[in-house]
């Protein structure tokens, strides 16, 4: 079987075979007529060709200049990370902190200073600027008119805490850099919106952002973006394209300490005797899906159910993983695919969502069973069990 690369590669001799062809009827034609129709027809394959090349990064360059205009005709700039932030939102928008800051722009990013990621990256990346980081509330008072507000890493307001909400509606200027595969509902028809599902996170984004304005990044800036790489791709297991490992390795040549990194992502006792529980009472849904669920409530569940989820996803012959758990009586499902599962097209069925190799949804009105049971027949609806060879 041809694989893609081969593909591409006999594309390209097809091109270059056209172009020599175009090439000697030039040469060879005796009528104005036919040799204008084939130097246009080389014109245009020639235009196609050069795009083919240089879009992918044109547009990024294209992105940055247009956020970094944004910046430099405002007075300041806030970047709001989503409620629960993890490393990837605040790596994320410790990035554009410093776009905004090679620009000239103070900047401040609004985080959950109680939160177990934020905590972590002040522990482990000393030189942490104390007054960088501010509350949703204290931000609120904060803001003008005047100033930019960027969210990093969300797409719906529902990610977003009651102050960054209102926040939005006090400014005049906003704009979003996300990874996520819903639509934003957040940034305003004339807002700046950057948001590309093929990215393994909003880390990757950025880091492809500032690359290209050439943005002035500390080791510890490095760190804290490399940190959101790694946590969003399971350690380079799921999403993780060519793209992802350019951007680890920039950050890595930026002198992002991956020993730092490392340590700053290691759970805690209590969450890995969590995970562990979860793991351990897995059962099979089908040959090559794993589900399993979490009765106890407790502040880290969310996160314990994910990292399980993903551990499952990550044993031999495993396709997709689901792990059920209750916040706040509610039930929840954090769900992992390899790539045969569209995990964002499963559960928007059932009203949850996120990229197609991890998603999530929540059942405002079933129980567990019920919502156990949603599930296992949306899975049975949508996937076909390919035959044993
Ligand atoms: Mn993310």
């Amino acid at each position: 079987m041809k694989s893609i690369k081969d593909m591409r590669l006999s594309g390209k001799l097809f091109l270059l075979f056209l172009l020599a062809l175009i090439t000697v009827l030039i040469i060879l034609s005796p009528y104005t007529a036919l040799f204008l129709a084939s130097a246009a027809l080389a014109g245009i394959l020639c235009t196609a060709l050069m795009l083919r090349f240089f879009v992918g990064k044109a547009s990024f360059k294209a992105m940055a200049d247009k956020l970094t205009q944004l910046m430099k005709k405002s007075k300041n700039v806030y970047i709001i990370c989503h409620k629960r932030p993890d490393f990837d939102s605040i790596g994320a928008a410790v990035g554009l902190c410093a776009m905004a800051e090679t620009v000239g722009r103070q900047c401040r990013i609004v985080v959950d200073k109680q939160s177990k990621a934020f905590l972590r990256l002040c522990r482990d990346f000393e030189n942490t600027d104390e007054e960088l980081f501010v509350s949703s509330k204290e931000a609120y008072e904060a803001v003008s008119a005047d100033t930019l507000l960027i969210v990093s890493d969300a797409c719906s307001t529902k990610m977003l805490d009651s102050y960054s909400v209102d926040m939005l509606e006090k400014v005049k200027k906003t704009a979003i850099v996300d990874h996520h595969a819903a639509e934003n509902n957040i940034v305003r028809e004339n807002g700046f919106s950057f948001s590309d599902a093929s990215a393994s996170s909003t880390s990757e984004l950025v880091t492809m952002l500032a690359e290209s304005k050439n943005t002035a990044l500390t080791a510890e800036e490095a760190g804290a973006l490399l940190a959101g790489i790694i946590i969003d791709t399971n350690h380079f297991s799921i999403n993780t394209g060519k793209r992802t490992m350019h951007c680890a390795q920039y950050l890595l040549e930026k002198g992002a300490d991956m020993n730092k990194v490392d340590i700053c992502l290691k759970p805690d006792e209590e969450l890995v005797k969590l995970k562990a529980g979860i793991v351990e009472t897995a059962w099979h849904l089908k040959p090559d899906i794993l589900v399993s669920q979490c009765d106890i409530q407790c502040r880290d569940i969310y996160v314990a159910a994910a990292q399980a989820a993903n551990e499952l996803l990550n044993s031999d012959g495993i396709e997709a993983a689901f792990v059920f758990y209750i916040v706040n009586d509610r039930v929840f499902v954090s769900g992992r695919s390899s790539g045969k599962i569209d995990m964002n097209g499963l559960l928007s069925k059932i009203g949850g969502g996120g990229h197609a190799a991890m998603a999530g949804a929540e059942f405002k009105t079933m129980n567990m069973d019920e919502a156990k049971a949603a599930v296992a027949k949306l899975i049975n609806e949508n996937y076909r069990e390919e035959k044993p060879i």
